[in-house]
């Protein structure tokens, strides 16, 4: 007999259970009461602890470490300097691209940035080795360091070809076309600033390793620590159940733990490091500051004819990190004629990073930017115009978007928002003393479909684990993964658990470019309809089974209950049949792999980001969409600018937690504003130094600086961007709120700014 086994979940029974459902967070109660224990909170026998020593320069040589007084101090185990440390072994770069066979040494004699790290010092207590570190002394030969971008050394840089996009003939166009306008926006360096610092800590057993360490990509950060160790990938193990935040910034394996896992070695003991909060400014890179210069030309209604787009972003010495200027540019609208590219220049700073939507972000602020100046321009309203130059398909790869629902966004957003009352010269809508300004703008960031495994098992007693290597930093990871467990079993949510953030758990890549959400659910759904056929089959088919004489073909779910779908025969409970099969636990494992995949393409996938399926493969292009609407009231005497009122209308396709895709966008939302007004690392010309390296002085939005903000969702199922439908929601939300801010300030004042943040010295 073959079993031909259908599926029935509690999706019918909708509620909170389910994908879709507006359950709360699962690791909610853990969270508020503290019993989430986070990565560097684990208490381990004779852990020592380690600080870190920075340069105080930006450029030039370590001439000379004296050590001598520390290592003296109290407590002091080891002070750790160039001439001290373990050899290690170059690691291979994200991509997987095989290093040069030269060792790597985690503590710096050539500065090229200020901050990096030039010696450490371990001892028994952390008091111990904060006041030993300070004993450290190290004697520079200082060179001129280029500061930033603005750097009058700083050159032109270095064109990345590879980010070039052109068709049509874009200059042509725009000196042919009779509306102009040609601008430069800048954004200053800006910082992912996680509540929970940077730091782990490191335990040798042997040649095995186990980090806890906050973390956005256990395997690929496992796959460094192997190869700075020349250990297998298998020998080392990351941990980090709860993660703080991370914004893009806790995607890779840095030098601080290269030195905190030596020192572990070297002394045959667990050592914990954790970054100060102003390490944590040059510990890693921010947000690259970027210029750049956009021309639109268009016709006398408003309708593009040519965009020119040139883009410049700062980089390191010796790293290249390209933030790509042109992503927004290229697609947001119908341009038959276009050019984009893009330079970078290396200055004297960490090698910048990923947060939140690099690229697309500062990308928006330029083109959402521009096209409302050519509104103004022009003379129609800013909504009307972008209408006006909607792409109904992709601009730049000419497919089809799997779903764009982006004027349904605009639609519902100036509905919700009021739009049609506003009024649409600068400076004419006031209250009192404050001039109010109403402002729009549209964002996107691209899907990113990958691949992830997950581990279902359901035990006798009827509870459901669910096991991954991926990780939740606050998205919602553990209670989506619950829900799509809990439905496709057909178990109520209660009885399933998540597992999350161990790396010797199936495996998963990086959490970033918002693609944890769809990979995940995808291997979750896979894995748990496994489980539950071979639950089925063995009901059906096991002589033990009082489901076995039934001759039925299938059995559904329902509430943690099973029977056969017309209700004839026996009910029992998953565990009661658990029991009558003699089971302790029935585990599958699924995953979003192409079928008959190699053990070696599964290493790779997981451990590099070298596989992920381009968002533009095949017929279509994917895309998550918004458009976010936006009052402000600036003081007319001080230029002070607030946001009172933000509506933004979302397409992230389906949602796997409408409550928790809220979540995601409102905090996208709320650090756009941030980077709109506050936001900016201030670096000391003198010393090429982040000034403002703390939370007293980089400024953040704080609770008073936040009004309501109402979130709307016009998302219709995507099958071509995940298996249940979702696009990604995690980064879309930032991706034009600080454009919407300054056109709606312009709005106000009548005055552009096009430098972030915008301060109140702009606008007086
Ligand atoms: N979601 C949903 N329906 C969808 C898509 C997502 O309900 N169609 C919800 C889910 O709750 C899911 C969450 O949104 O857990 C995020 O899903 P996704 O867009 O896939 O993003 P990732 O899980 O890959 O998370 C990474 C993303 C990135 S790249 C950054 S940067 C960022 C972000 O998430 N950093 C964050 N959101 C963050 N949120 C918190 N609290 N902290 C961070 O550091
Ligand atoms: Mo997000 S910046 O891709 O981690």
């Amino acid at each position: 007999m073959t079993v031909h086994i259908t599926r029935h979940g509690d999706a019918s029974d909708g509620g909170t259970d389910a994908v879709g459902g507006r359950l709360s967070r699962v690791d909610g109660p853990a969270k508020i009461t503290g019993a989430a224990r986070y990565a560097v909170e684990q208490h381990l026998q004779g852990l020592a602890y380690a600080v870190l020593v920075e340069s105080t320069i930006a450029a030039g040589k370590v001439q000379s470490i004296d050590a001598t007084e520390a290592r003296a101090a109290p407590g002091v185990l080891l002070v750790l300097t160039p001439d001290n440390a373990m050899p290690l072994k170059t690691a291979s770069d994200w991509f997987g691209n095989t290093p040069p066979d030269v060792p790597y040494c985690p503590l710096a004699r050539d500065i090229i940035f200020s901050g990096q790290h030039v010696a450490a010092v371990v001892a028994e207590t952390f008091e111990q080795a904060v006041a030993a570190a300070a004993l450290v002394k190290v004697a520079y030969d200082e060179t001129p360091a280029i500061v930033d971008l603005n750097d009058p050394k700083a050159g032109d840089g270095i064109p990345i070809d590879a980010m070039t996009k052109e068709w049509g003939d874009a200059s042509a166009a725009f000196t042919a076309a009779p509306v102009r306008i040609c601008s430069a926006y800048t954004t200053p360096r800006e910082y992912q600033v996680p509540m929970e610092p940077h730091g782990l800590i490191a335990a040798w057993q042997g040649d095995r390793l186990t980090v806890w360490e906050p973390s956005q990509w256990l395997d690929g950060m496992a796959r460094t620590y192997a190869e700075w160790f020349a250990i297998p990938f298998e020998n080392v193990r990351l941990v980090a159940p709860y993660v703080g935040g991370g914004f893009g910034s806790k995607a890779l394996a840095l030098s601080h733990g290269a030195i905190a896992a030596s020192a572990a070695k070297m002394l045959g003991r667990p050592v914990k490091l954790v970054m100060t909060r102003p390490q944590t400014f040059t510990g890693y890179g921010g947000r690259a500051s970027t210029r750049q210069t956009l021309a639109l030309g268009a016709d006398a209604e408003g309708r593009i004819q040519s965009i020119v787009h040139r883009g410049v972003n700062e980089t390191s010495m010796d790293g290249m990190w390209v933030e790509p200027l042109g992503s927004t540019t290229a697609i947001m609208y119908a341009a038959p004629n276009f050019s984009s590219r893009q330079n970078v220049v290396r200055v004297n700073t960490v090698t910048p990073g990923a947060m939140r939507a690099p690229g697309e972000n500062p990308s928006a602020f330029g083109i959402e930017s521009a096209i409302d100046e050519l509104a103004y321009e022009v003379g129609i309203d800013p909504l009307e115009i972008r209408l006006r130059n909607y792409a109904e398909q992709d601009p730049h790869t000419r497919k089809a978007w799997s779903t764009r629902q982006l004027r349904e966004a605009f639609a519902a957003g100036a509905e919700r928002f009021g739009w049609s009352k506003r009024t649409a010269a600068p400076r004419s809508m006031r209250d009192g003393n404050h001039l109010v300004g109403w402002g729009v703008a549209a964002g996107t960031y691209p899907v990113r479909r990958a691949y992830g495994e997950a581990m279902v098992r359901i035990l006798a007693d009827g509870s459901v684990e669910v096991e991954s290597s991926s990780i939740d930093m606050g998205q919602g990871t553990y209670t989506i993964l619950a829900q799509t467990a809990a439905e496709t079993l057909g178990v109520p949510v209660e009885q399933v658990s998540v597992k999350l953030g161990d790396s010797h758990f199936a495996r998963a890549g990086v959490t970033g470019g918002s693609r944890l959400a769809g990979v995940m659910t995808g291997a979750v759904f896979k894995a748990a309809g496994q489980a539950l056929d071979e639950l089925i089959g063995l009901a059906l088919s096991d002589p033990r089974s009082p489901f076995e004489t039934l001759q039925a073909n299938t059995l559904s779910v329902r509430g943690g209950r099973i029977a056969s779908p017309r209700g004839e025969g026996p009910e029992l409970s998953i565990a009661e049949l658990m029991s009558k099969l003699g089971r302790d636990s029935i585990e599958a494992k699924g995953d979003t792999m192409p079928a008959n995949s190699t053990l070696e393409e599964r290493y790779k996938n997981y451990t590099t980001i070298a596989m992920a399926l381009p968002h533009t493969e095949g017929d279509y292009s994917r895309y998550s969409w918004c458009a976010h609407f936006v009052e402000v009231r600036v003081d007319e005497d001080f230029g002070t600018v607030r946001v009172s009122r933000v509506v933004s209308a979302m397409d992230c396709g389906r949602l796997y937690n409408p409550k928790l895709a809220e979540s995601q966008w409102k905090g996208g939302i709320i650090m756009g504003i941030g980077q709109a007004l506050l936001e900016e690392g201030i670096v000391d010309r003198r010393h090429g130094r982040i000034v403002n390296n703390n939370l007293g002085d980089y400024l953040v939005p704080t609770n008073a600086d936040i009004p309501d903000i109402e979130v709307i969702s016009v998302g219709i199922p995507d099958l071509h961007s995940s298996a249940l439908g979702g696009k990604g929601a995690g980064e879309v939300g930032i991706v034009g709120v600080a454009p919407a801010i300054a056109n709606a300030v312009f709005h106000a004042t009548g005055k552009r700014v096009r430098d972030l943040p915008i301060t109140l010295e702009k606008l007086i």
